[in-house]
C-alpha cells in the first residue's frame, strides 16, 4: 500500500514527508522535484512570502545515488521564512519568547479560515496561530514534492500530466482546440497558466484589480492525464473507485471546493444521448471513443482515455480589507485579523492538482500492477497492455 503523510507548520523550520510503499529501482532526481516547487511559487498573484521562500527539496532517506530502495523516503523543505520565526514559533522552550509570541497571537478568526472551527476544536481559541500554522496552504509544497515521486513513475509507463487554468474571477478562457502537447506547453509559458494569450492578460488585469482592492480571487483549473491504461480503479466497492480517490485528494488541497471529471457540472442539463461517449471500432479492430465527455472515467475505472478533472478554488480567505468577525478576547464584534497573503492561488493550484493526481494513479497502479521493484511493475504492466491489445 503506497502512502504518505506530512508534518510542518508554515512558519516553522521545515516541512517533513514521509513515503512508505514505493517501489526499488525507480530514479528519483532532485531537480526534477524542485522544478515542480518552481512552478508552484512562481506563479502570478502570490504575495510577499514566495519572494521569501526559494523551495529546494532535501532527500534524507529511501534514495540512494538517486534510485528508490523500497525503504520509506523521507523529504523535507527547509522554511527560510523561519529566521523571522524562531521565537515565536519554535518547539524548543529555550528559543521560544512567550511575549513576541503574545505579540502574534492571532484572535479575531478569518471568515473563510479554518481558525475558528480549529480553534474551537483544538482549544486553541486564545491565539488562532495554532490553527493557522498548520491549516495553511504552505504545507502543499510538500505534497508537490511527494506527488512528484509518483509522477516520476507513472511517466516511466508512458502517463503524462499536464494542468492549465481555465477561470480565474470572471475571466473564462474559451474551449481549447491545441493537442494536449501544445496546452501543455502554451499554460506553463503563462505566468496564470492559462493556454490562451488573451484570456491569460485578462486574468492577470483581473488579479491586478483584485489587489488594487485588497481583495482575493478564486476560479477553475483543469488536470488532465493522458497515457492511462484501462482498468485502473475499481467498481466493485465505493473506495476502490478511482474518481472517489481523486476527487478525495483534490479536495484536500486547501481552497478546492468542488471536483468533476468531463462534462462534470456542464452535464447536467445534457440528454443522456448527447452525454455518453459512443463505443467504436476501427477498420483495424480497435476499439475507441470519438468523444470523451465522461473525462476518461466510466464506474470509477480508467476506460483508456485521457483523465479530464476540474476543480473550483474559492478566493483566498486572508483580506487586507477585512470581513467581519468576533475578537474572541472579548468577545466584541470586530474585523477579521489581516495577515500577509496570497491575492490568487488559482495558478499555484494547478500546479499542486497535477500533483496529487499524479500520487493517486501511482497508488492505483501499484495496486493493479503492484511489485517491490520498477522492473516486476513495467513487466506486469507490459504484459497487461498485450492482454489489453486483443480487444
Ligand atoms: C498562506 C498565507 C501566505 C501564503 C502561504 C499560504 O503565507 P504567509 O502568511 O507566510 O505570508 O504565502 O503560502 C505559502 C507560504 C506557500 O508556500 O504556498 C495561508 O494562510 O494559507
Amino acid at each position: 500500500m503506497l502512502r504518505f503523510l506530512t508534518a510542518g507548520e508554515s512558519h516553522g523550520p521545515a516541512l517533513t514527508a514521509i513515503i512508505e510503499g514505493f517501489p526499488a529501482g525507480v530514479e528519483v532526481p532532485t531537480e526534477k522535484i524542485n522544478a515542480q516547487l518552481e512552478r508552484r511559487q512562481s506563479t502570478y498573484g502570490r504575495g510577499g512570502r514566495m519572494k521569501i521562500e526559494k523551495d529546494k527539496v532535501k532527500i534524507l532517506s529511501g534514495v540512494r545515488g538517486g534510485l528508490t530502495l523500497g525503504s520509506p523516503i523521507a523529504l523535507q523543505i527547509m522554511n527560510l521564512d523561519w529566521k523571522n520565526w524562531r521565537e515565536v514559533m519554535s518547539g524548543d522552550a529555550n528559543e521560544y519568547v512567550p511575549e513576541k509570541a503574545a505579540y502574534r497571537a492571532l484572535t479575531r478568526p478569518r471568515p473563510g479560515h479554518a481558525d475558528l472551527a480549529g480553534g474551537l476544536k483544538y482549544g486553541h481559541h486564545k491565539d488562532l496561530r495554532n490553527v493557522l500554522e498548520r491549516a495553511s496552504a504552505r504545507e502543499t509544497a510538500v505534497r508537490v514534492a511527494v506527488g512528484t515521486v509518483g509522477r516520476i513513475l507513472i511517466e516511466s509507463l508512458g502517463c503524462n500530466i499536464l494542468s492549465h487554468v481555465v477561470q480565474i474571477g470572471r475571466v473564462e478562457a474559451p474551449e481549447y482546440s491545441a493537442s494536449h502537447m501544445e496546452l501543455a506547453e502554451k499554460a506553463s509559458a503563462s505566468s496564470v497558466g492559462c493556454a490562451d494569450p488573451e484570456a491569460a492578460s485578462a486574468m492577470i488585469e483581473e488579479i491586478d484589480r483584485a489587489a488594487k482592492s485588497r481583495d482575493t480571487l478564486g476560479g477553475v483549473i483543469e488536470v488532465i492525464c493522458t497515457g492511462l491504461p484501462p482498468g485502473l480503479g475499481s467498481y466493485v466497492h465505493w473506495d476502490r473507485r478511482l474518481d472517489s480517490r481523486l476527487a478525495a485528494a483534490v479536495l484536500g488541497i486547501p481552497s478546492v471546493k468542488g471536483v468533476d471529471f468531463g462534462l462534470g457540472f456542464r452535464g447536467a442539463g445534457v440528454f443522456g444521448s448527447d452525454y455518453h461517449d459512443e463505443i467504436r471500432c476501427n477498420q483495424q479492430g480497435k476499439i475507441y471513443r470519438s468523444t470523451n465527455r465522461a473525462g476518461g472515467l466510466e464506474g470509477g475505472v480508467s476506460n483508456g482515455e485521457p483523465l479530464v478533472l476540474r476543480a473550483v478554488v474559492k478566493p483566498v480567505p486572508t483580506l487586507g480589507s477585512p470581513l467581519a468577525s468576533v475578537d474572541l478576547k472579548s468577545k466584541e464584534e470586530s474585523l477579521a485579523a489581516i495577515e500577509r497573503s496570497d491575492t490568487c492561488i488559482v495558478p499555484a493550484a494547478a500546479v499542486i492538482a497535477e500533483a496529487v493526481v499524479a500520487w493517486e494513479i501511482a497508488a492505483a497502479v501499484l495496486d493493479k500492477f503492484g511489485g517491490d521493484t520498477l522492473a516486476e511493475i513495467q513487466e506486469h504492466f507490459q504484459q497487461y497492455l498485450a492482454y489489453i491489445r486483443q480487444f
